[in-house]
């Protein structure tokens, strides 16, 4: 560890109290990984057993709790992580690599996430409705879904837990929340917030550890009520597998293969900022990160010409170092998928553009310049989500071709386009089989109060974020009475 720099030791939070763990893991910062970041507690089945069943002890007191406590709750820990936005900021950029203006814009959306959540939480819908017989008063109320398994990836490590956890308290739920492995400091941090915030003892309960054992104990227990998980598709469909027997609500967002159409009549050069900071930003590792470039064939060469010089000069660097544009690549094993999708590229007769190659900087890091290939439709590259600073361009024959390309795909989280033409962005909003479109937007990029998910592979259940969270925190009840 280098002077100055916080090595954190994150506990478990269950029922109140932080526990050591079975056994201990670490974390590295990717931009240096001579840093261990966090030396972090590791559950096992007995401990995630013990947070599940304090999770369920609290439910009875939390489901009952009113609005104006949670509602308060949910504020405090949202106004903390605003005021302390550049310090997780930095822990962040440290423990996942992204830069820190990134960083610090993710500890802002989830600050603002908790916000919002902290007003639903006075807005928890219910309806009354004339019944069809005489006398009778129909209500619908909404009531929490019980204990809520929170599995997170690593991407987001802030902002993918705050908006499952802050819609899972504000309607009454009390959870048990696992992060990823590669960032168990920036679960503990947003842990250690939530645990000062009134919640009673077991409402918010911390387990940090394997997939395998953490992540399958929380899936497979009976008293685990509903599980809303992120990450890679294979996981997600195991969990559907392993929770369909015993009917546990299950949310799950997977991956994307997002397009990003540049028709004839485009702005050029702002789809080419769309490409770039779609396609690299975070280090091209984003569920909505555009992929795929479907390019108009009068445009086709002229916008791969721009997007090259603009990748030239992109700044690789470490996450911390001031102007950074793309940090490194989150882990050793990440990298090695991402440069294993380079030769398979290479291998399959797509052309190569620019990039992908292995670079060095002053300290010891998952380096990798950002990559562009030409690429044809069956190619591994342009279907499989590799989940790194990889994209690939598809030249089209005019609209109706570009469209069919967007969709050719088992993905449907994200789709764009870039057109002056209001007819193609109209029509393109309504045919592209995805859960969300944007025109003259990167794919990547979302507000925090509005549904946030997608169709095919991507998605399952019902969506994340803005008031469309209730229908998977809440289970409807309908409540007869003779008046
Ligand atoms: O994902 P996993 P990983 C994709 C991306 C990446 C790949 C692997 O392509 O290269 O997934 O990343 C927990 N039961 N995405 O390994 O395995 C795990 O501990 C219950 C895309 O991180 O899906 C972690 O907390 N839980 C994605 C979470 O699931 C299990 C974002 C995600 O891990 C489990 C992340 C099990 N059997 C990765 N196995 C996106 N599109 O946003 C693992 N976990």
């Amino acid at each position: 560890m280098k002077q100055g720099e916080i090595r954190h030791q994150p506990r478990h939070l269950i029922n109140g109290r932080w526990v050591i763990g079975a056994t201990t893991g670490v974390s590295t910062n990717p931009s240096d990984t001579r840093e261990v970041v966090a030396e972090f507690a590791r559950a096992d089945r007995n401990q995630t057993e013990q947070a599940i069943a304090a999770a369920a002890d609290a439910l009875p007191q939390w489901s009952l709790s009113t609005p104006q406590r949670r509602a308060d709750a949910l504020d405090q820990v949202g106004s903390e992580l605003l005021a302390r936005k550049e310090e997780l900021g930095a822990l962040l950029a440290r423990e996942e690599g992204k830069t820190l203006p990134e960083a610090i814009a993710e500890v802002a959306r989830a600050g603002n996430i908790f916000k919002f959540f902290a007003g639903e939480a006075l807005r928890i819908p219910g309806e009354t409705m004339a019944s069809v017989r005489p006398g009778v008063q129909v209500d619908i109320t909404r009531e929490p879904v019980g204990v809520v398994a929170i599995i997170a990836p690593w991407n987001f490590p802030f902002a993918i837990p705050a908006w499952k956890i802050a819609p899972a308290l504000a309607y009454g739920n009390t959870v048990v929340f696992k992060p990823a492995e590669l960032v168990p400091a920036c679960g503990w941090a947003l842990a250690e917030i939530l645990s000062r915030c009134g919640l009673p003892a077991g409402t918010f309960n911390l387990i940090m550890g394997s997939g395998r054992e953490v992540g399958q104990t929380l899936v497979e227990h009976p008293r685990v009520n509903a599980i809303s998980f992120t990450g890679s598709v294979p996981t997600g469909r195991r969990i559907l597998t392993a929770t369909a027997a015993r009917q546990a609500k299950v949310q799950l967002e997977m991956g994307g293969k997002n397009p990003l159409v540049v028709l004839a009549d485009a702005d050029l050069d702002q789809a080419v900022d769309c490409a770039l900071q779609g396609s690299y930003f975070s280090t091209g590792q984003r569920c909505t990160a555009s992929s795929r470039l479907i390019v108009d064939a009068p445009v086709h060469d002229e916008f791969v010409a721009r997007l090259t010089r603009r990748l030239e000069s992109l700044k690789v660097g470490h996450a911390m170092t001031r102007g950074t544009e793309m940090g490194p690549v989150v882990d050793g094993a990440q990298l090695e998928q991402n440069q294993s999708y380079m030769a398979i590229a290479a291998h399959e007769g797509a052309q190569h553009v620019w990039g992908g190659e292995l670079v060095e900087r002053e300290t010891p890091g998952h380096y990798m310049n950002p990559a562009l290939w030409l690429a044809e439709p069956h190619h591994r590259i342009a279907r499989e989500e590799i989940f790194g600073p990889i994209a690939c361009v598809l030249r089209a024959d005019g609209y109706e071709h570009a469209l069919s390309l967007a969709n050719d795909t088992p993905f449907g989280l994200c789709a764009g386009i870039c057109t002056t033409s209001l007819k193609y962005a109209m029509h393109f909003r309504r045919h592209a089989q995805v859960g969300m479109t944007m025109v003259n937007l990167p794919t990547a990029g979302v507000d925090f109060h509005v549904p946030f998910g997608g169709r095919k592979d991507s998605s399952h259940g019902s969506r994340e974020q803005g008031r469309y969270a209730a229908e998977f925190y809440t289970t409807v009840k309908t409540g007869y009475m003779l008046a």
